[in-house]
């Protein structure tokens, strides 16, 4: 049986609230590209080359990115002919099937963030305005103070006007402990202050909130490896996990970001945000297949309990199985 036939017995035997957001979340691109199989299958019933170059067209088109596309296609082209499989439906398990296998050979599955034993378990959040960081990091402070932690965020992001301050409100907002420096100070700096509070503190979590600027590439490094030097000083194995916050609906621009970070630091991590609000959910797969980070947490909405731990197989059922 096709993971696709698996899922559906799955999760129609009873109601999963996990299964329910990614399908919530999910609806536009659920929408998006599942119609478009659909009508591929009726208009084809047995496969030949024209479905296959429609089929990769749809990858295309949901953010699949072309690389994995081809290589996907490729596979099932070469399993239809060594099984002699040509029935439409069947076919779309097969890569369904493939996607899934993809996937899970990539890395590891990691999810929720890993703590240390002793001593605060620190988390870098970086990625380019707007995609979601603070709101992303508020969603997590409140998701481990909700499981008992101790949390401090840590304002490092001292060049964006206000940024320290929006930060601050959602630690009114939590309760939670905050460090912040003033505007344009140096980010290491503040970053140093916060650790050395956490660590005298003995709190459970620091989640420090970074500018990521693009357009310079060098400055970019150096002033990650500057904070992470800083940051090993006060605590020598830290940071423990660094996540880049990708926004789904800037589709392949995401995909370059997700590159460039990944060449000038190390990443543990990737949260999807804003998967709500795009018709191209394919940007996870696109993403881990060029990097091989696992995705850690996705954003399905804006409330902030809609920041989801990453599972694969809600993923790919929010994705294809019409409702
Ligand atoms: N629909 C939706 N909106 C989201 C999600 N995550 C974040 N947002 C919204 O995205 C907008 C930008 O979020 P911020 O957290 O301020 O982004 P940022 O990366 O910190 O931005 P800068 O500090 O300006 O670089 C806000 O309006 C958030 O509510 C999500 O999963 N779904
Ligand atoms: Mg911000």
């Amino acid at each position: 049986m096709g993971l696709i036939s698996f899922l559906k017995e799955k999760f129609s035997k009873k109601k999963d609230e996990k299964v329910e957001n990614y399908t919530e979340g999910m609806s536009k691109s659920r929408q998006n590209f599942s119609n478009k199989l659909n009508s591929l299958t009726k208009k084809y019933k047995k496969v030949n080359q024209e479905y296959f170059e429609e089929l990769e067209e749809i990858l295309i088109e949901s953010d699949v990115g072309v690389k994995l596309t081809l290589r996907v296609i490729d596979e099932v082209l070469e399993e239809s002919k060594k099984n002699k499989i040509y029935d439409v439906e069947e076919i779309n398990e097969i890569l369904i099937d493939h996607i899934f296998k993809d996937y899970m050979d990539k890395g590891e599955q990691l999810t929720d963030v890993r703590f240390v034993n002793n001593g605060p378990t620190v988390l870098l959040v970086v990625g380019v305005n707007g995609v979601g960081k603070t709101t992303t990091i508020a969603k997590l402070a409140k998701r481990y103070i909700d499981k008992g932690k101790s949390v401090l965020l840590v304002a490092s992001d001292t060049f964006r006007a206000g940024a320290s301050e929006q930060l601050q409100i959602w630690a009114n907002r939590l309760n939670c402990d905050i460090v912040t420096g003033p505007y344009n100070s140096d980010p290491s700096s503040v970053a140093y202050d916060g650790l050395t509070k956490a660590k005298k503190e003995n709190i459970d979590l620091v989640i420090i909130d970074v500018a990521g600027r693009l357009q310079n590439k060098t400055n970019l490094m150096d002033e990650l490896s500057k904070l992470r030097r800083v940051i090993a000083k006060v605590i020598p194995e830290a940071p423990h996990e660094t996540f880049l916050i990708i926004d789904a609906t800037t589709g392949q621009n995401g995909v370059v970001q997700a590159k460039a970070f990944a060449e000038v630091t190390e990443l543990t991590g990737v949260v999807i945000t804003k998967m709500d609000g795009t018709s191209k959910g394919g940007i996870i797969l696109a993403i881990r297949d060029e990097l091989g980070v696992p995705v850690r947490f996705i954003g399905l909405g804006e409330k902030m309990d809609d920041l989801k731990e990453f599972d694969l197989e809600s993923y790919i059922y929010g994705l294809c199985v019409e409702k």
